[in-house]
């Protein structure tokens, strides 16, 4: 398919600073969103003005648009926002039969379909696509009401809409029904977590930052992490050892925290999505420690920085204290500079997933925020009331710090535990 990107928007104010998403930069953003989707992007177009009401565009500009598909041979035409059902209707009546319309939020939908592999991804990804569909059922509408012959036969494509309305209705109830299922699968895991306060430490970033590549890095394990956009859609949990867990405490269980690899976020996330990903989010707001993962070679990356704070906000996770991570060091021209300005700022770590760099640093901040998040704990539990005994081996499993003793015909724990649990 070769497509045509449209964007709309204020004048390049924000480049310069590099702190925000100018025009241009967005364009750029939807090509590569483009290609992940398996698409060739064959021009760009672009307008200085608020959207248009009716058509996104002013009238001039979609001449100049259709032109463009034209001459370009051009049969998908993707607009870099949303369009509201009215404009996706009027658009894609100005154009020919064969060519589609769609906008950035359709796109990740189409990316996100194609990627999910387990079956909660795949749920979470057709319900926020089928409430996309509902409101905008244009092109089956205009096809019928064409059939038909405008006037006289009008009714028959507007009930065929109704009938389609309703088919979408109850496909979303299905899939809401499916989709709690297999959620109380997810929250039985939180709560076993909880129950075994085993610390969760949520990896959350722009998509593309280095967030499964970390993983790896910090696990070793293989999650697939691969140079295009929204590669990672199931989340996937995985045991990391800390390093005084590792000196002390070989055991299982002892120590290890669970790492979170999610989603990636994006600036103008669609927020059909957000709302059917809430279940994968939540876990982000259970999470004890968020690693906030930067790309610090990328030219955006503080307009970046500040799309995925502005997304944690919004799911509610600002109780999770953030370890801000700057990764890719190995990409930047200047990582003294980097360096020093991390050094400067409060929880910021330098790393190279790629290289390993910084990655051990960073396993001993996230032990230490994990060990300052937590409380000291002295228990003197007397030999008759032995039984409560067990209750504390089970906390003392999973404490970061433990001492034992008998004193006087006593079992003596000082250890130091989440809140939660103590
Ligand atoms: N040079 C360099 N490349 C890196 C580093 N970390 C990640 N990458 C590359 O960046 C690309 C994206 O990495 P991923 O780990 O898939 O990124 P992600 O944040 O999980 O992305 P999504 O799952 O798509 O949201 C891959 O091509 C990685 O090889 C790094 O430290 N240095
Ligand atoms: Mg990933």
């Amino acid at each position: 398919e070769r497509a045509l990107l449209v964007g709309v928007g204020a004048a390049n104010t924000g480049r310069r600073q590099g702190i925000q998403y100018s025009l241009q930069d967005s364009l750029e953003e939807l090509a590569g969103l483009a290609e992940a989707a398996g698409l060739k992007v064959v021009g760009t177009l672009t307008q200085h003005i608020d959207p248009d009401a009716q058509t996104y565009l002013g009238p001039g500009k979609v001449e100049e648009m259709l032109q463009a598909v034209a001459s370009r041979g051009a049969n998908t035409v993707i607009f870099d926002g949303e369009l509201s059902p009215r404009q996706l209707r009027n658009l894609s009546r100005k154009c020919s039969q064969q060519t589609r319309v769609c906008d950035r939020t359709a796109l990740i939908l189409d990316i996100f379909k194609q990627r999910a592999f387990t079956k909660e991804g795949q749920l979470q990804v057709e319900y926020a696509a089928t409430e996309y569909q509902l409101p905008r059922l244009t092109r089956m509408w205009t096809h019928l009401e064409r059939q038909s012959g405008a006037g006289k036969m009008k009714g028959m494509g507007e009930k065929q809409i109704d009938v389609d309305r309703r088919l979408l209705r109850s496909r979303l109830a299905i899939l809401r029904g499916r989709l709690e299922e297999v959620q109380q699968c997810r929250e039985q895991y939180r709560r076993s977590r909880a129950e075994l306060a085993v610390p969760l430490i949520a990896l959350v970033g722009y998509t593309n930052a280095g967030k499964s590549c970390l993983m790896n890095a910090l696990t070793s394990a293989a999650v697939l992490s691969e140079d295009a956009l929204f590669a990672t859609l199931d989340t996937t949990v995985r045991k990391i050892i800390l390093p005084s867990g590792l000196q002390a405490r070989p055991q299982r269980h002892h120590s290890s925290s669970c790492l979170l690899d999610t989603v990636g976020f994006i600036q103008k996330l669609p927020p059909q999505l957000v709302a059917a990903f809430r279940a994968t989010l939540d876990d982000i707001k259970a999470a004890s420690v968020i690693l906030h993962v930067v790309d610090c070679s990328h030219p955006l990356a503080a307009a970046q920085g500040e799309a995925v704070l502005k997304v944690l906000k919004e799911i509610g996770a600002t109780e999770v204290p953030i370890i801000t991570v700057w990764n890719k060091m190995d990409l930047v021209r200047d990582p003294e500079m980097v360096a020093t300005v991390a050094g400067g700022r409060q929880s910021v770590v330098c790393v190279s997933a790629h290289t390993g760099q910084g990655v051990d640093e960073l396993l001993n901040v996230i032990e230490e925020q994990l060990k300052a998040s937590m409380e000291f704990v002295h228990l003197l539990i007397p030999f008759s009331k032995a039984s409560s005994l067990w209750d504390v081996l089970l906390w003392r499993a999973n404490a970061s710090y433990c001492i034992g003793n008998i004193i006087h015909g006593s079992v003596c724990f000082h250890l130091q535990h989440r809140p939660c649990i103590v």
